[in-house]
């Protein structure tokens, strides 16, 4: 196939990466504004380089023709989960939506793969609007855990490295640290409400110290400075507490006064 095509083939599968990559990342951040714990932690994307595609199309027999239906991940997106059980949550995320059609599910978690490979696959159909019009193309969703990323990546580079023929005693050694990986997933997530406790608090805690420094910085413009510097003086006395409760406290009762102070001007602004 001539360059120029290869360019135009893939471009579609581009957009297609970029575009669910962001939405995945929306999905993140919309947890995130919502003090909630995400089960997305991290998003990347690619597209599969040519050569990657002709290895793949030699490897399985696959013609140009048949190249789109066949290879299903030209465009591959990863998303990052902190534990296991956020992986059904993601997958369950993405069967709801509207904009992507799982056509197909792979589940090495259940069938971990001989190598040690673990992780869920979606084949999703998604629609891109190119110059030429609508464009259905297929992607991959790779699911997994941190760790299990680890580990895939780690054997991805010795794959590469042995040209597939890794020698027995470093395919072993993978094996056991596959082993590995599956006990951690599991001992993580014995702490997971705990952790995810800890990280909600903490998100809490930066917006409401945010909230709260806009709420003193606006009280410049109506309250006297020494009366704000005394507010001040308390939120850093409160805040060195590390009580949560605390400061959420402090939140309410400087909303009030604040409230206060505009009630005055309202009152005292010329008609
Ligand atoms: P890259 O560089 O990630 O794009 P296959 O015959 O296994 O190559 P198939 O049947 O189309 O491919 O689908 P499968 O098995 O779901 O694998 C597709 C992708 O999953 C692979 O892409 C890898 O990213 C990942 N994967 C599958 N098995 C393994 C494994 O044993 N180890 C690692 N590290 N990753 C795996 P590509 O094409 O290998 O390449």
């Amino acid at each position: 196939m001539e360059i120029q095509l290869w360019r135009e083939l893939l471009h579609p599968y581009e957009m297609a990466v970029e575009e669910i990559v962001s939405k995945f990342n929306a999905l993140r951040e919309e947890y995130k504004k919502n003090s909630l714990y995400s089960p997305i932690e991290r998003v990347t994307g690619r597209v599969k380089s040519v050569s990657s595609i002709l290895e793949k199309m030699q490897r399985k027999n696959v013609s140009f023709e048949n190249l789109e239906q066949e290879i299903e991940d030209i465009a591959g997106v990863r998303v990052i989960c902190q534990f296991v059980e956020d992986i059904e949550k993601v997958a369950s995320l993405i069967v709801m939506r509207q904009d992507m059609k799982v056509i197909e599910r792979k589940d090495y978690l259940a069938n971990q793969k001989k190598s040690g490979y673990r992780s869920l696959h979606l084949i999703v159909e998604y629609m891109v609007e190119t110059i030429h019009g609508p464009r259905r193309v297929l992607a991959e969703i790779q699911i997994r855990t941190m760790a299990m990323n680890f580990w895939a990546t780690t054997e991805h580079s010795l794959q590469y490295k042995y040209k597939g023929e890794i020698p027995p005693h470093v395919s072993l050694q993978l094996s056991k640290a596959a082993d590995a990986i599956f006990v951690l997933d599991n001992e993580m997530s014995q702490v997971r409400s705990e952790i995810i406790d800890a990280q909600i608090d903490s998100q809490i805690q930066t917006r409401l110290v945010k909230d709260i420094l806009t709420a003193i910085e606006n009280l410049y413009h109506v309250a006297s400075t020494r009366e704000v510097r005394k507010i001040q003086d308390e939120f850093y006395r409160i805040y060195s507490l590390h009580d949560l409760e605390e400061l959420k406290r402090f939140q309410k009762q400087l909303d009030i006064f604040a409230e206060g102070y505009r009630a005055q001007s309202v009152d005292s602004a010329p008609l």
